[in-house]
């Protein structure tokens, strides 16, 4: 394990200085140093919109790498969350160099003394390699990006079909299983402050009306094929080239584990169709947009023609529903618990983030026969689950 050393902040020349707390800008030398770099000659600044983890993008002479600190409360096993990384980029670089999988797969850097993480008092820290010339996107603008973006998001679930699961650590146990899902939320709600519980009061009580819906995505995952998924797909997990404006990258491999379908599917329909940003509080105006839906979902059944049973497509219909009504119950459970687990940025903001996507729910409820129809437009080729 290693130690913080003193080092001049002058060393270590950061862009966004006051964003960056003196404690992290400390350990970021450490681990540059870790990493074979001078920090004197790096510069450092913050990256990406995450929830969990804390991620910078780091220039040196002509180069840029990225580094990140893992969240150790959400991560218990941060080595594990590297382990699984790395075996699922050397997956996805076989295939990639076979012309099975034509994005570019992201990988981990060693330090100094080859280990894929640094750990500073007992603080882990890992660097990625910056693919260059990309971008992030928050909202999708036309058919033919949907088009793009479920190709992209299908094209890396679907290059996981023949991955050993069990070379996986489940990296955060029952990560979405509904049912643990409640479970946590009954019970930050019976410790919960009397004050939030009665800011929360009217989503918590719908979520309790929910029974039906519960049982049927129970049903469901009694007989679905398990997979290895992404867990994360939503839209800004997707590098696109800033030279023709195409999928790249998909990133974020934290919580790649065993899944269902239906949660990469939802995960990618709830963060590209909802009108409005996912912690939006304007949720009186928010619709779905049904153009990039329909885009969505046919290029992403197209990518799964092979392998997609009638169960599992059908399953889809749940998944867009589960993966916002899940989410609401997981930043409501925050909320409850004093906000422990996403980073904030005011005192309500997890409430209006699990209103907004518990609004999103009831959207995907009250179009169901829509939703079912798009979803079911083009049958599976499969017919037996
Ligand atoms: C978190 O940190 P980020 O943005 O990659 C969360 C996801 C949520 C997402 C909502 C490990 O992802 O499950 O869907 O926020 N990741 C974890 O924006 O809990
Ligand atoms: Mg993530």
């Amino acid at each position: 394990m290693l130690k913080y050393r003193h080092m001049l902040p002058s060393t270590l020349r950061v862009f966004t200085l006051s964003m960056i707390p003196a404690q992290e800008k400390e350990a970021l030398s450490v681990v540059l140093e870790e990493f074979g770099y001078s920090p004197k000659n790096c510069s450092v600044m913050p990256l990406g919109n995450g929830l969990i983890n804390s991620t910078y993008l780091v220039k040196v002479n002509n180069e840029s790498f990225v580094l990140q600190h893992l969240n150790k409360h959400v991560f218990k096993s941060p080595e594990q969350v590297t382990n699984n990384a790395d075996y699922i980029s050397q997956h996805l670089k076989a295939k990639h160099d076979k012309n099975q999988y034509a994005l570019q797969p992201i990988w981990q850097h060693q330090t100094k003394s080859m280990q894929n993480h640094v750990n500073i008092n007992g603080e882990y820290w890992r660097s990625l390699h910056c693919i260059e010339n990309c971008y992030t996107i928050e909202t999708i603008e036309n058919n033919e990006q949907a088009k793009l973006v479920a190709n992209a998001f299908a094209q890396f679930t679907s290059a996981l079909t023949d991955f050993d699961s069990k070379l996986l650590v489940d990296i955060i146990p029952d990560f979405h299983n509904l049912s643990a899902r409640l479970t946590q939320f009954e019970s930050a709600l019976k410790q919960a402050s009397v004050e939030r519980q009665q800011q929360a009061a009217s989503i918590i009580g719908y979520i309790q009306s929910q029974q039906e819906f519960c049982t049927e995505v129970n049903n469901l995952n009694s007989v679905l094929p398990l997979r290895v998924t992404h867990n994360d797909t939503k839209i800004n997990n997707l590098l696109f080239s800033h030279s023709n404006h195409k999928p790249k990258a998909v990133i974020d491999l934290d919580t790649c584990m065993a899944g269902y379908l239906m949660h990469d599917f939802g995960d990618m329909i709830r963060s590209c169709c909802s009108s409005i940003a996912e912690d939006s509080a304007e949720i009186a105006s928010m619709s779905i947009n049904f153009n990039t839906l329909t885009a969505l979902t046919e290029a992403y059944l197209d990518g799964f023609s092979e392998t997609l049973s009638e169960i599992e497509q059908h399953s889809l219909i749940t998944g867009v529903k589960l993966m916002p009504f899940m989410l609401s119950i997981r930043f409501l459970t925050d909320f409850l618990n004093g906000d422990q687990y996403f980073k904030t940025q005011y005192p309500e903001h997890n409430l209006v983030r699990a209103k907004n996507q518990m609004q999103l729910y009831k959207l995907f409820c009250k179009h169901h026969k829509q939703l079912a129809e798009i979803i079911l437009r083009k049958p599976a080729l499969n017919a037996i689950a």
